[in-house]
């Protein structure tokens, strides 16, 4: 065995190259404030503990990094001549366990302001302070001091984080069963340190509540994160997309093949929180992606982001057997019945197609027979044809399909938000020849938004959680802000997830007894219904704006998507208090100051757009401003007045047994509570009623008081957003600093514009006066 000092070297990233790439000054210097710091790193910032005794305790506590055999268990690559861009300063990674070894380089590096030592094989003599990483079957160190049964017990993705002492020497082991529990572990071990966590005594074993933890990527569309202020363009002639295959003009050399230091920086990221994988394109689906030429630039893409354990997956339109980009090999209508050969035998050349390339290609996300995609009802089948029969053709490949229930047909009901549930329930619910009920394939999952709207800022859940509990449902969340603010305000999202996760379904059991697991967090990780395989996906909000996001606050909802993914029943304050020490400093007054906006901006963003359960009230196509007058647009649900119903009598769409009855849809307890306008929650009244404006509300104001209280309110909690940043300014850097100011000035103004259009507009039918301080 080798000498503690075999096969040492100084971390790549260690010194002044992790200062250089984090954009840091020594520690000590005054000017740690680096002043033109652009929030490309996200919260992968390791900037140096500031806190001198900390400091010095974290040195004596990370002293060396040992990942033995890192560079064994090889991450596949297809593409031989990947490379990153020119000039980029980011690596691609050859394993899981390098990426974990040089993340911990970089980290230690940064976070302790100094080289990190690198122990290669450290033989049975671990220097005192080690970090050890790796799996069992990598790492002999691993091996000697996490017994077998302590990982088994963690599954496929967690991990142990333990600190051993031997002697007068105390090391910490960071393991996993897998490599990527061993990278997830790498993580949580440096978030501890830029949340100035202790690293005494560790004894954690962490495991995600969910299998899945997916994004999905609606390329530009709804994208806010291209440096271009509409949101629409981006930077150096790319489109704003986060990954780059079909720009033209000055962007054209930086396509895929070709890997940007930002893919690297998104997959660092992902990985942190623990996606796993993502689909990198539109629902509204273009047939280019499932092409040959894209198929390689994909392949690429899939190779950079593999040692993260993230994985891809594509959107697909239901028709594409019918382009002619695929000649020879196309189907005519007449064999696109999802029930015959011709079509599943297509699908599974396709797939396969792709599998070559990509061996572990997650499968489709299919949006069909909505909003004019082409769907099995255009050839006479149902959502369950349509899915099981693509669902058919990749099951021998072990893919999957995530199918998605955001289905409105105005043909099945005038209510919008009782569409989806008629349309996939019955499946759910059919009695098969085998015995079993439902008719969903295993490997399906019905992609479901959190509400049956869409994405609005206040939802009452989907009545669909609970309900088909012979299929596999996943979640959808929207982390691009399309409905919340877009690129301009500054909105947290994580505790709105938190509501939806921790929403009671009271979902019954087939003798009608309420099940004891049964929020919808529960209905999601598959305890209430006993599902193995789960899903929670969002739609991300990545482009190629310097911080990736477009507002330096967005980075916060991604964060905390993937850490409500992981495990849901945290506390979206814990979450917002993290990032933001990650993210912006560990600063008592910093941490106090901006956790506080954070944790009130979705209420508030509530109360000057859409209170008290109104849906859709957004301007046509942008969903940015205010339009509560609209009606011209060609379908009727996609105006604002389809969901205000507003006229002399009230205000609100009633959905209760004397009108819809969607609140029929959600198990008894809900349906009762929502059904009743004395017992309905007030934040979703209008959701489910026709409000008299003069209705008595607790706070003992009448219903029009109320709600032109909840706008004129939400507006003054962004004016207090803008004053608590200004009083930072001696805390935060200088350019993130004023691009954050910039936002709120501009977030003030469009909130009072939502306030004085919608309170002018309902005022014009309720006849009554503004008695609200401005
Ligand atoms: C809506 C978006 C639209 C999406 C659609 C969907 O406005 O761009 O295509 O959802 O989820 O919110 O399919």
């Amino acid at each position: 065995m080798g000498a503690v000092t075999a096969g040492v070297t100084l971390g790549a990233g260690a010194g002044g190259t992790a200062r250089a790439l984090a954009g840091q000054t020594p520690a000590g210097s005054a000017a740690r404030r680096d002043d033109d710091y652009d929030g490309s790193a996200m919260w992968l910032r390791y900037v140096p503990v500031a806190d001198p005794h900390l400091l010095r305790r974290y040195r004596c506590q990370a002293t060396a990094v040992v990942v033995e055999n890192a560079g064994r268990n090889k991450s596949y690559r297809h593409t031989r001549d990947l490379s990153m861009a020119p000039g980029s300063t980011e690596r691609l990674m050859a394993s899981t366990l390098e990426a974990a070894r040089e993340e911990l380089v970089r980290g230690l590096g940064g976070l302790l302001d100094r080289p990190v030592r690198v122990v290669h094989r450290p033989g049975r003599a671990l220097p005192d302070g080690a970090v050890v990483v790796g799996t069992r079957e990598s790492s002999p160190a691993v091996r000697r001091l996490v017994p077998a049964g302590d990982l088994e017990r963690v599954g496929r993705d967690g991990y142990v984080l333990r600190s051993v002492v031997q002697g007068r020497r105390t090391f910490t082991v960071i393991a996993g069963r897998t490599d990527v529990g061993a990278l997830y572990g790498t993580f949580a071990f440096l978030r501890r340190i830029q949340t100035h966590r202790s690293l005494a005594d560790l004894d954690l074993a962490e495991s995600p509540k969910v299998v899945n933890r997916h994004l999905n990527y609606w390329d530009t569309e709804r994208l806010y994160a291209g440096n271009d202020e509409s949101g629409t363009g981006g930077l150096n002639g790319e489109n704003g997309a986060i990954f780059n295959f079909a720009a033209t003009g000055a962007g054209a050399p930086l396509n895929l093949p070709v890997v940007l230091d930002r893919y690297l920086v998104a997959a660092r990221a992902m990985a942190s929180v623990g996606i796993t994988g993502i689909t990198i394109n539109n629902v509204n689906a273009d047939n280019s992606y499932l092409t040959d030429e894209y198929i390689a630039q994909e392949a690429a893409l899939a190779d950079a982001l593999r040692p993260y354990g993230i994985r891809l997956a594509l959107s697909i339109r239901y028709a594409a057997p019918l382009d002619s980009r695929f000649a020879p090999d196309t189907l005519t209508e007449e064999q696109m019945a999802p029930t015959d050969a011709d079509f599943q035998d297509w699908w599974t050349r396709r797939a396969r197609r792709i599998q070559e390339s990509i061996p572990d290609f997650v499968g489709f996300t299919v949006k069909a027979n909505s909003e004019g995609q082409p769907g099995p009802q255009d050839f006479g089948y149902d959502h369950g044809d349509g899915a099981n029969g693509m669902a058919t053709a990749v099951a021998p490949l072990g893919l999957k399909i995530y199918w998605r229930t955001f289905v409105y047909n105005p043909d099945v009901d005038s209510d919008r938000l009782k569409r989806a549930y008629l349309e996939f329930g019955h499946i759910d619910d059919e009695p098969q020849p085998d015995g079993s009920t439902g008719r969903f394939r295993d490997n399906v999952f019905l992609q479901t938004k959190n509400g049956p709207l869409d994405f609005q800022a206040r939802e009452p859940v989907h009545p669909m959680f609970g309900r088909m509990e012979n299929t596999n449902q996943a979640i959808e969340l929207q982390i691009t802000q399309e409905y919340t603010g877009q690129n301009r305000m500054l909105c947290f999202l994580a505790p709105m997830w938190e509501e939806i996760f921790k929403t009671d379904t009271y979902a019954t059991d087939e003798q009608g007894q309420l099940l004891d697991k049964r929020l919808v967090g529960h209905v999601v990780d598959g305890t209430a219904q006993d599902h193995s395989d789960t899903a929670v996906v969002g739609v991300a909000n990545l482009g190629n704006a310097d911080n990736l996001t477009g507002h330096h606050f967005s980075q916060a909802n991604l964060y905390a998507f993937g850490r409500q993914a992981w495990d849901w029943t945290l506390d979206s304050g814990d979450i917002a208090a993290d990032w933001v020490r990650m993210t912006w400093g560990n600063s008592r007054e910093v941490v106090d100051v901006i956790v506080s906006m954070m944790m009130g901006s979705w209420e508030a963003l509530v109360s000057y757009q859409t209170p008290l359960g109104i849906g859709h009230q957004f301007t046509a196509g942008v969903h940015y401003g205010p339009g509560p007058s609209e009606s011209h647009l060609p379908r009727e649900d996609w105006n604002p007045v389809y969901y205000n119903q507003a006229d002399s009598v009230g205000l609100g769409y009633d959905r209760s047994p004397t009108g819809s009855d969607l609140t029929a849809q959600y198990f008894p307890v809900l349906a009762a509570r929502y059904g009743d306008i004395g017992t309905v929650p007030e934040n979703l009244m209008m959701w489910f009623h026709h409000v008299p404006w003069d209705h008595p509300m607790s706070s003992g104001r009448i219903f029009w008081d109320e709600l032109v209280h909840h706008y004129y309110s939400g507006v003054r909690y962004v004016g207090g957003m803008r004053r608590a940043w200004d009083s930072l300014e001696s805390r935060i850097d200088a350019r993130r600093f004023a691009e954050v100011k910039a936002k709120l000035a501009l977030h003030e103004t469009d909130a009072a514009d939502w306030r004085d259009t919608c309170v002018g507009y309902w005022q014009r039918f309720s006849g009554r006066d503004i008695r609200e301080p401005g």
